[in-house]
Protein backbone atom coordinates (compact mmCIF):
# COMPACT_ATOMS: atom_id res chain seq x y z
CA UNK A 1 0.00 0.00 0.00
CA UNK A 2 3.05 2.02 1.01
CA UNK A 3 5.31 0.51 -0.94
CA UNK A 4 7.10 2.73 -2.69
CA UNK A 5 7.03 5.87 -0.33
CA UNK A 6 8.44 2.77 2.01
CA UNK A 7 11.71 1.82 -0.11
CA UNK A 8 12.28 5.48 -0.81
CA UNK A 9 12.23 6.11 3.19
CA UNK A 10 13.95 3.27 4.16
CA UNK A 11 16.60 4.23 1.46
CA UNK A 12 17.41 7.59 3.39
CA UNK A 13 17.80 5.70 6.52
CA UNK A 14 19.91 3.16 5.65
CA UNK A 15 22.11 6.21 4.65
CA UNK A 16 21.55 8.12 8.07
CA UNK A 17 22.05 4.63 10.19
CA UNK A 18 25.47 3.73 8.65
CA UNK A 19 26.61 6.78 9.74
CA UNK A 20 28.51 6.59 13.56
CA UNK A 21 27.92 9.86 14.22
CA UNK A 22 25.63 12.81 12.84
CA UNK A 23 26.13 16.60 12.49
CA UNK A 24 23.74 18.84 11.56
CA UNK A 25 23.88 19.33 8.23
CA UNK A 26 24.07 15.47 7.43
CA UNK A 27 20.86 15.53 9.68
CA UNK A 28 19.29 18.57 7.34
CA UNK A 29 20.54 16.60 4.50
CA UNK A 30 18.65 13.75 5.95
CA UNK A 31 15.32 15.46 6.37
CA UNK A 32 15.86 17.17 3.10
CA UNK A 33 15.88 13.79 1.63
CA UNK A 34 12.74 12.74 3.58
CA UNK A 35 10.68 15.83 2.16
CA UNK A 36 11.23 15.25 -1.02
CA UNK A 37 10.26 11.30 -1.13
CA UNK A 38 6.77 12.52 1.48
CA UNK A 39 5.81 15.40 -1.53
CA UNK A 40 6.21 13.19 -4.30
CA UNK A 41 4.11 11.10 -2.05
CA UNK A 42 1.53 13.59 -2.54
CA UNK A 43 1.95 14.63 1.01
CA UNK A 44 -0.01 17.95 1.70
CA UNK A 45 2.67 20.52 1.46
CA UNK A 46 2.61 22.31 4.32
CA UNK A 47 1.91 19.11 6.64
CA UNK A 48 5.37 17.53 5.30
CA UNK A 49 7.41 21.73 6.39
CA UNK A 50 5.57 21.23 9.73
CA UNK A 51 6.21 17.92 10.30
CA UNK A 52 9.93 17.68 9.26
CA UNK A 53 10.31 21.35 11.35
CA UNK A 54 8.97 19.30 14.29
CA UNK A 55 11.40 16.10 13.78
CA UNK A 56 14.42 18.41 13.36
CA UNK A 57 13.71 20.03 16.31
CA UNK A 58 13.32 16.84 18.48
CA UNK A 59 16.60 15.57 16.56
CA UNK A 60 18.94 18.29 17.58
CA UNK A 61 17.44 18.48 20.76
CA UNK A 62 17.30 14.75 21.79
CA UNK A 63 19.53 13.52 24.20
CA UNK A 64 22.14 11.21 22.76
CA UNK A 65 21.71 7.36 24.20
CA UNK A 66 24.36 5.82 24.52
CA UNK A 67 22.99 2.16 22.99
CA UNK A 68 21.53 3.07 19.89
CA UNK A 69 23.55 5.44 16.82
CA UNK A 70 22.10 8.71 16.13
CA UNK A 71 20.94 7.34 12.87
CA UNK A 72 18.53 5.26 14.58
CA UNK A 73 17.45 7.36 17.20
CA UNK A 74 16.01 9.91 13.80
CA UNK A 75 13.99 6.70 12.64
CA UNK A 76 12.47 6.77 16.18
CA UNK A 77 11.54 10.33 16.21
CA UNK A 78 10.17 10.32 12.48
CA UNK A 79 8.02 7.32 13.84
CA UNK A 80 6.72 9.08 16.88
CA UNK A 81 6.02 12.19 14.53
CA UNK A 82 4.60 9.94 12.04
CA UNK A 83 1.79 8.31 14.58
CA UNK A 84 0.77 11.95 15.90
CA UNK A 85 0.55 13.05 12.30
CA UNK A 86 -1.99 9.84 11.41
CA UNK A 87 -4.05 10.63 15.01
CA UNK A 88 -2.01 9.02 17.72
CA UNK A 89 -4.70 6.45 18.39
CA UNK A 90 -7.44 4.73 16.35
CA UNK A 91 -10.90 6.02 16.29
CA UNK A 92 -13.45 3.60 17.20
CA UNK A 93 -17.04 4.47 16.10
CA UNK A 94 -18.94 5.92 18.51
CA UNK A 95 -22.41 3.98 20.10
CA UNK A 96 -25.32 5.51 20.66
CA UNK A 97 -27.19 5.20 24.12
CA UNK A 98 -29.91 4.41 23.26
CA UNK A 99 -30.27 2.10 19.78
CA UNK A 100 -29.64 2.34 17.19
CA UNK A 101 -26.93 3.72 16.38
CA UNK A 102 -26.89 5.46 12.88
CA UNK A 103 -23.67 5.65 10.97
CA UNK A 104 -24.18 7.89 7.93
CA UNK A 105 -22.42 7.33 5.09
CA UNK A 106 -21.33 9.86 2.54
CA UNK A 107 -19.21 10.77 0.36
CA UNK A 108 -18.83 11.19 -3.71
CA UNK A 109 -20.02 8.59 -6.28
CA UNK A 110 -18.36 5.72 -7.10
CA UNK A 111 -16.16 6.20 -3.71
CA UNK A 112 -17.03 3.39 -2.45
CA UNK A 113 -20.47 4.03 0.10
CA UNK A 114 -22.09 1.11 -0.90
CA UNK A 115 -19.25 -1.51 -0.45
CA UNK A 116 -18.04 0.19 2.61
CA UNK A 117 -21.79 0.02 4.48
CA UNK A 118 -21.68 -4.11 3.60
CA UNK A 119 -17.95 -3.91 5.17
CA UNK A 120 -19.05 -1.87 7.97
CA UNK A 121 -22.06 -4.44 8.83
CA UNK A 122 -19.99 -7.52 8.48
CA UNK A 123 -17.53 -6.22 11.39
CA UNK A 124 -20.87 -4.99 13.52
CA UNK A 125 -21.93 -8.68 13.09
CA UNK A 126 -18.85 -10.12 14.43
CA UNK A 127 -19.10 -7.73 17.23
CA UNK A 128 -23.06 -9.17 18.44
CA UNK A 129 -24.45 -5.71 17.02
CA UNK A 130 -27.11 -7.33 14.71
CA UNK A 131 -27.35 -4.48 12.08
CA UNK A 132 -29.28 -3.18 9.64
CA UNK A 133 -28.87 -1.48 5.93
CA UNK A 134 -30.78 1.12 4.58
CA UNK A 135 -30.95 2.40 1.26
CA UNK A 136 -31.14 5.90 0.79
CA UNK A 137 -30.26 6.63 -3.09
CA UNK A 138 -33.93 6.81 -4.37
CA UNK A 139 -32.11 8.18 -7.72
CA UNK A 140 -30.67 5.00 -9.18
CA UNK A 141 -32.94 1.42 -8.61
CA UNK A 142 -29.68 0.11 -9.28
CA UNK A 143 -28.22 1.75 -6.45
CA UNK A 144 -30.97 -0.67 -3.72
CA UNK A 145 -30.17 -3.78 -5.86
CA UNK A 146 -26.48 -3.59 -5.66
CA UNK A 147 -27.04 -3.10 -1.55
CA UNK A 148 -29.76 -5.97 -1.66
CA UNK A 149 -27.27 -8.37 -3.40
CA UNK A 150 -24.58 -7.39 -0.70
CA UNK A 151 -26.82 -7.59 2.17
CA UNK A 152 -27.67 -10.89 1.33
CA UNK A 153 -24.54 -12.06 0.76
CA UNK A 154 -23.32 -11.30 4.73
CA UNK A 155 -27.34 -11.84 6.14
CA UNK A 156 -27.44 -8.02 6.95
CA UNK A 157 -31.45 -6.54 6.28
CA UNK A 158 -31.69 -4.19 4.21
CA UNK A 159 -34.13 -1.51 4.53
CA UNK A 160 -35.13 -0.23 0.87
CA UNK A 161 -38.62 1.48 -0.25
CA UNK A 162 -38.92 2.10 -3.49
CA UNK A 163 -42.15 3.95 -3.43
CA UNK A 164 -40.62 6.88 -1.19
CA UNK A 165 -39.04 9.57 -3.45
CA UNK A 166 -38.20 11.91 -0.65
CA UNK A 167 -34.80 11.60 1.02
CA UNK A 168 -35.29 12.83 4.39
CA UNK A 169 -38.95 11.23 4.85
CA UNK A 170 -36.81 7.95 3.74
CA UNK A 171 -33.79 8.17 6.17
CA UNK A 172 -36.92 8.87 9.14
CA UNK A 173 -38.49 5.98 7.60
CA UNK A 174 -35.48 3.56 7.76
CA UNK A 175 -34.36 4.66 11.34
CA UNK A 176 -37.94 3.80 12.50
CA UNK A 177 -37.96 0.48 11.32
CA UNK A 178 -34.29 -0.29 12.61
CA UNK A 179 -35.70 0.46 15.94
CA UNK A 180 -38.72 -1.88 15.53
CA UNK A 181 -36.31 -4.59 14.19
CA UNK A 182 -34.83 -3.91 17.70
CA UNK A 183 -31.72 -3.32 15.34
CA UNK A 184 -28.42 -2.12 17.27
CA UNK A 185 -27.35 -0.10 14.59
CA UNK A 186 -28.72 0.79 11.06
CA UNK A 187 -25.98 2.24 8.42
CA UNK A 188 -27.42 4.72 5.99
CA UNK A 189 -26.16 4.48 2.49
CA UNK A 190 -26.91 7.58 0.84
CA UNK A 191 -26.28 8.35 -2.63
CA UNK A 192 -22.88 10.16 -4.99
CA UNK A 193 -22.68 12.86 -6.66
CA UNK A 194 -19.90 13.43 -9.57
CA UNK A 195 -18.84 16.80 -7.31
CA UNK A 196 -19.19 19.05 -4.34
CA UNK A 197 -22.45 20.94 -5.38
CA UNK A 198 -25.04 22.68 -2.69
CA UNK A 199 -27.58 20.85 -3.65
CA UNK A 200 -26.23 17.63 -2.20
CA UNK A 201 -24.61 18.83 0.57
CA UNK A 202 -28.19 20.89 1.21
CA UNK A 203 -29.93 17.18 0.57
CA UNK A 204 -27.14 15.38 3.23
CA UNK A 205 -27.42 18.25 6.12
CA UNK A 206 -31.32 17.73 6.23
CA UNK A 207 -31.11 13.91 6.19
CA UNK A 208 -28.74 14.51 9.27
CA UNK A 209 -31.21 17.04 10.74
CA UNK A 210 -33.71 14.44 11.01
CA UNK A 211 -31.79 11.39 11.91
CA UNK A 212 -29.33 12.87 14.21
CA UNK A 213 -26.37 9.99 13.54
CA UNK A 214 -23.71 9.38 16.11
CA UNK A 215 -21.09 9.06 12.85
CA UNK A 216 -21.07 10.84 10.39
CA UNK A 217 -18.37 9.25 7.81
CA UNK A 218 -16.85 10.45 4.76
CA UNK A 219 -16.35 7.57 2.26
CA UNK A 220 -13.47 9.08 -0.16
CA UNK A 221 -11.61 7.19 -2.31
CA UNK A 222 -7.66 7.10 -1.81
CA UNK A 223 -6.46 6.87 -5.57
CA UNK A 224 -7.04 10.39 -6.03
CA UNK A 225 -4.49 11.62 -3.59
CA UNK A 226 -4.62 14.96 -2.57
CA UNK A 227 -7.92 15.53 -3.94
CA UNK A 228 -9.34 13.64 -1.74
CA UNK A 229 -8.21 15.47 1.10
CA UNK A 230 -9.75 18.74 -0.86
CA UNK A 231 -13.06 16.70 -0.49
CA UNK A 232 -12.92 15.96 2.89
CA UNK A 233 -12.69 19.79 3.53
CA UNK A 234 -15.54 20.53 1.48
CA UNK A 235 -17.75 17.85 3.36
CA UNK A 236 -16.59 18.66 6.30
CA UNK A 237 -17.14 22.43 6.40
CA UNK A 238 -21.02 21.60 5.50
CA UNK A 239 -21.24 18.45 7.57
CA UNK A 240 -18.82 18.49 10.19
CA UNK A 241 -17.94 14.71 9.80
CA UNK A 242 -17.13 12.26 12.96
CA UNK A 243 -14.59 10.29 10.60
CA UNK A 244 -13.03 8.95 7.13
CA UNK A 245 -13.19 5.72 5.45
CA UNK A 246 -10.62 5.61 2.93
CA UNK A 247 -10.93 3.12 0.09
CA UNK A 248 -8.59 1.40 -2.37
CA UNK A 249 -5.89 1.76 -0.41
CA UNK A 250 -4.76 -1.87 -1.56
CA UNK A 251 -4.89 0.15 -5.52
CA UNK A 252 -1.68 2.00 -5.81
CA UNK A 253 -2.48 5.09 -4.35
CA UNK A 254 0.52 7.16 -3.42
CA UNK A 255 -0.86 7.20 0.07
CA UNK A 256 -1.03 10.93 0.52
CA UNK A 257 -4.06 11.53 1.49
CA UNK A 258 -4.05 8.67 3.78
CA UNK A 259 -0.97 10.51 5.39
CA UNK A 260 -2.71 14.36 5.08
CA UNK A 261 -6.52 14.34 5.82
CA UNK A 262 -6.13 13.75 9.56
CA UNK A 263 -3.81 16.50 9.66
CA UNK A 264 -5.32 18.68 7.30
CA UNK A 265 -8.86 18.34 8.41
CA UNK A 266 -8.70 17.46 11.74
CA UNK A 267 -11.20 14.62 11.29
CA UNK A 268 -9.80 11.15 12.09
CA UNK A 269 -9.68 8.36 9.50
CA UNK A 270 -10.96 5.35 11.16
CA UNK A 271 -10.92 2.96 8.50
CA UNK A 272 -9.33 1.84 5.26
CA UNK A 273 -10.98 0.03 2.39
CA UNK A 274 -8.40 -2.63 1.65
CA UNK A 275 -10.27 -4.66 -1.20
CA UNK A 276 -13.48 -5.00 -3.03
CA UNK A 277 -14.54 -8.14 -0.79
CA UNK A 278 -17.04 -7.52 1.90
CA UNK A 279 -14.01 -8.24 4.43
CA UNK A 280 -11.04 -5.76 2.77
CA UNK A 281 -11.74 -2.89 5.77
CA UNK A 282 -9.69 -2.52 8.31
CA UNK A 283 -9.19 0.02 11.24
CA UNK A 284 -6.81 2.54 10.91
CA UNK A 285 -4.53 2.38 13.39
CA UNK A 286 -1.95 5.23 13.49
CA UNK A 287 1.18 3.46 14.88
CA UNK A 288 0.73 0.37 12.50
CA UNK A 289 0.49 2.26 9.71
CA UNK A 290 3.06 4.24 10.74
CA UNK A 291 5.21 1.21 11.34
CA UNK A 292 4.27 0.17 7.44
CA UNK A 293 5.17 3.25 6.23
CA UNK A 294 8.77 2.84 7.89
CA UNK A 295 9.24 -0.19 8.06
CA UNK A 296 11.42 0.04 10.63
CA UNK A 297 9.98 -1.96 13.67
CA UNK A 298 13.33 -3.49 14.82
CA UNK A 299 15.42 0.00 15.04
CA UNK A 300 12.05 1.58 16.59
CA UNK A 301 11.81 -1.70 19.26
CA UNK A 302 15.67 -0.65 20.15
CA UNK A 303 15.61 2.53 20.81
CA UNK A 304 12.46 2.43 22.87
CA UNK A 305 14.67 -0.27 24.77
CA UNK A 306 17.40 2.04 24.96
CA UNK A 307 15.04 5.04 26.16
CA UNK A 308 13.54 3.07 28.66
CA UNK A 309 17.83 1.89 30.30
CA UNK A 310 17.90 5.64 29.97
CA UNK A 311 15.56 6.21 32.13
CA UNK A 312 16.81 3.30 34.22
CA UNK A 313 19.91 5.93 34.33
CA UNK A 314 18.67 8.59 35.22
CA UNK A 315 16.97 6.50 38.09
CA UNK A 316 20.05 5.17 39.69
CA UNK A 317 21.59 8.99 39.84
CA UNK A 318 18.42 9.24 41.89
CA UNK A 319 19.00 6.86 43.96
CA UNK A 320 22.93 7.58 44.74
CA UNK A 321 21.54 11.65 45.35
CA UNK A 322 19.19 10.46 47.72
CA UNK A 323 21.71 8.23 49.33
CA UNK A 324 24.60 10.20 49.30
CA UNK A 325 23.07 13.58 50.94
CA UNK A 326 19.56 12.47 52.30
CA UNK A 327 17.62 15.24 50.38
CA UNK A 328 14.74 14.80 48.12
CA UNK A 329 13.12 17.85 47.01
CA UNK A 330 9.98 18.32 44.73
CA UNK A 331 12.20 17.92 41.27
CA UNK A 332 13.05 14.55 42.48
CA UNK A 333 9.43 14.05 43.24
CA UNK A 334 8.91 14.82 40.07
CA UNK A 335 10.94 12.46 37.96
CA UNK A 336 9.53 9.76 40.20
CA UNK A 337 5.95 10.70 39.44
CA UNK A 338 6.81 10.33 35.78
CA UNK A 339 8.48 7.62 35.88
CA UNK A 340 6.21 5.68 38.25
CA UNK A 341 3.90 6.62 35.11
CA UNK A 342 5.98 4.86 32.99
CA UNK A 343 5.90 1.84 35.34
CA UNK A 344 2.79 1.24 36.15
CA UNK A 345 2.12 1.24 39.85
CA UNK A 346 4.92 0.39 42.91
CA UNK A 347 2.59 -1.83 44.72
CA UNK A 348 4.32 -5.20 44.26
CA UNK A 349 7.82 -3.42 45.81
CA UNK A 350 6.31 -1.15 48.04
CA UNK A 351 4.53 -3.67 49.96
CA UNK A 352 7.76 -5.43 50.82
CA UNK A 353 9.19 -2.27 52.55
CA UNK A 354 8.48 -1.97 56.19
CA UNK A 355 6.22 0.99 57.66
CA UNK A 356 4.45 1.35 54.23
CA UNK A 357 1.13 1.72 54.93
CA UNK A 358 -2.44 0.90 52.68
CA UNK A 359 -3.17 4.63 52.72
CA UNK A 360 0.43 5.30 51.21
CA UNK A 361 0.03 2.44 48.70
CA UNK A 362 -2.94 3.83 47.41
CA UNK A 363 -1.33 7.24 46.55
CA UNK A 364 1.30 5.91 44.53
CA UNK A 365 -1.01 4.43 42.35
CA UNK A 366 -0.94 7.14 39.20
CA UNK A 367 -3.26 8.28 37.57
CA UNK A 368 -2.00 9.23 34.07
CA UNK A 369 -4.20 11.55 33.57
CA UNK A 370 -3.31 13.67 36.96
CA UNK A 371 0.38 13.48 35.77
CA UNK A 372 -0.17 16.46 33.67
CA UNK A 373 -1.27 18.39 37.07
CA UNK A 374 1.46 17.08 39.18
CA UNK A 375 3.72 18.98 36.15
CA UNK A 376 2.05 21.99 36.19
CA UNK A 377 1.74 22.29 39.40
CA UNK A 378 5.74 21.92 40.18
CA UNK A 379 6.93 23.63 37.08
CA UNK A 380 4.93 26.52 38.52
CA UNK A 381 6.90 26.89 41.44
CA UNK A 382 10.33 28.69 41.36
CA UNK A 383 13.65 26.68 41.65
CA UNK A 384 14.07 27.66 45.54
CA UNK A 385 10.58 26.25 46.51
CA UNK A 386 11.11 23.16 44.60
CA UNK A 387 14.45 22.95 46.69
CA UNK A 388 13.14 23.87 49.80
CA UNK A 389 9.63 23.28 49.99
CA UNK A 390 9.03 24.03 53.60
CA UNK A 391 8.56 27.53 52.42
CA UNK A 392 5.94 27.08 50.88
CA UNK A 393 3.35 28.99 52.93
CA UNK A 394 -0.39 29.89 52.16
CA UNK A 395 0.05 32.77 49.69
CA UNK A 396 3.09 30.92 47.45
CA UNK A 397 0.56 27.94 47.22
CA UNK A 398 -2.40 30.35 45.79
CA UNK A 399 0.02 31.91 43.58
CA UNK A 400 0.84 28.28 42.36
CA UNK A 401 -2.32 27.16 42.04
CA UNK A 402 -3.09 29.52 39.73
CA UNK A 403 -0.19 29.84 38.05
CA UNK A 404 -0.87 25.99 37.23
CA UNK A 405 -4.94 26.68 36.46
CA UNK A 406 -5.63 23.96 39.27
CA UNK A 407 -7.22 24.36 42.85
CA UNK A 408 -5.20 24.85 45.95
CA UNK A 409 -6.51 21.91 47.55
CA UNK A 410 -4.31 20.02 44.70
CA UNK A 411 -1.55 21.99 45.55
CA UNK A 412 -1.89 21.04 49.21
CA UNK A 413 -2.30 17.16 48.36
CA UNK A 414 0.58 17.09 46.24
CA UNK A 415 2.61 18.23 49.03
CA UNK A 416 1.61 15.75 51.22
CA UNK A 417 1.92 12.95 48.67
CA UNK A 418 5.54 14.37 48.71
CA UNK A 419 6.25 14.40 52.36
CA UNK A 420 5.24 11.07 52.33
CA UNK A 421 7.05 9.78 49.67
CA UNK A 422 10.25 11.91 51.51
CA UNK A 423 9.69 10.14 54.91
CA UNK A 424 9.74 6.76 52.55
CA UNK A 425 12.78 7.87 50.72
CA UNK A 426 14.42 8.17 54.54
CA UNK A 427 13.26 4.57 55.59
CA UNK A 428 14.34 3.52 52.30
CA UNK A 429 17.95 5.05 53.00
CA UNK A 430 17.89 3.09 56.54
CA UNK A 431 17.17 -0.25 54.66
CA UNK A 432 20.25 0.52 52.52
CA UNK A 433 20.03 3.82 50.74
CA UNK A 434 18.24 2.51 47.88
CA UNK A 435 14.81 4.87 46.82
CA UNK A 436 11.79 3.02 45.44
CA UNK A 437 14.39 1.56 43.24
CA UNK A 438 13.12 1.63 39.04
CA UNK A 439 16.44 -0.63 39.34
CA UNK A 440 14.66 -2.89 41.50
CA UNK A 441 12.09 -3.61 39.56
CA UNK A 442 14.40 -5.84 36.90
CA UNK A 443 13.31 -3.83 33.57
N1 LIG B 1 -9.94 -2.18 -4.76
C1 LIG B 1 -10.94 -1.67 -4.05
N2 LIG B 1 -12.08 -1.39 -4.64
C2 LIG B 1 -13.07 -0.85 -3.90
C3 LIG B 1 -12.91 -0.57 -2.51
N3 LIG B 1 -14.06 -0.05 -2.07
C4 LIG B 1 -14.91 0.00 -3.13
N4 LIG B 1 -14.33 -0.48 -4.24
C5 LIG B 1 -14.87 -0.58 -5.59
O1 LIG B 1 -15.23 0.71 -6.04
C6 LIG B 1 -16.37 0.65 -6.90
C7 LIG B 1 -17.44 1.60 -6.40
O2 LIG B 1 -17.89 1.15 -5.15
P1 LIG B 1 -19.35 1.47 -4.57
O3 LIG B 1 -19.41 0.92 -3.21
O4 LIG B 1 -20.40 1.06 -5.51
O5 LIG B 1 -19.28 3.05 -4.54
P2 LIG B 1 -20.44 4.06 -4.11
O6 LIG B 1 -19.80 5.18 -3.42
O7 LIG B 1 -21.53 3.36 -3.41
O8 LIG B 1 -20.95 4.55 -5.54
P3 LIG B 1 -22.31 5.35 -5.84
O9 LIG B 1 -23.40 4.71 -5.05
O10 LIG B 1 -22.49 5.19 -7.30
O11 LIG B 1 -22.07 6.75 -5.47
C8 LIG B 1 -16.81 -0.80 -6.90
O12 LIG B 1 -16.30 -1.40 -8.04
C9 LIG B 1 -16.16 -1.37 -5.66
O13 LIG B 1 -15.90 -2.74 -5.78
C10 LIG B 1 -11.64 -0.88 -1.92
O14 LIG B 1 -11.37 -0.65 -0.73
N5 LIG B 1 -10.68 -1.42 -2.72
MG1 LIG C 1 -23.54 3.26 -3.78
Amino acid sequence: MFDELSEKLDGIFGRLRQRGLLTEPMIHEGLRDIRRVLLEADVNFQLVRDFLARVEEKATGERVLKSVSPGQQIVKIVHDELVVLLGERPAPLSVAAIPPTVVMLVGLQGSGKTTTAAKLAKRMIREGRAPALAALDPYRPAAIDQLETLGSEIGVPVLANRAERDVVALSRWAVEQASRGRHRAVILDTAGRLQIDSELMDELRRVRAAVEPMETLLVVDAMIGQEAVRIAQGFHEALDLTGVVLTKLDGDARGGAALSIRGVTGVPVKFVGTGERVDGLEVFDPYRMAGRILQQGDVVGLVEKAQQAFDEDQAKALERKVAKDGRFDLEDFLTVTQQMQKLGPLEGLLKMVPGVNSKLLKQTKVDPKKIRHVEAIILSMTPQERRRPDILNGSRRLRIAKGAGRPVQEVNRLLEQFRQMQKLMKQMKGLGGRMPGLGQLGI
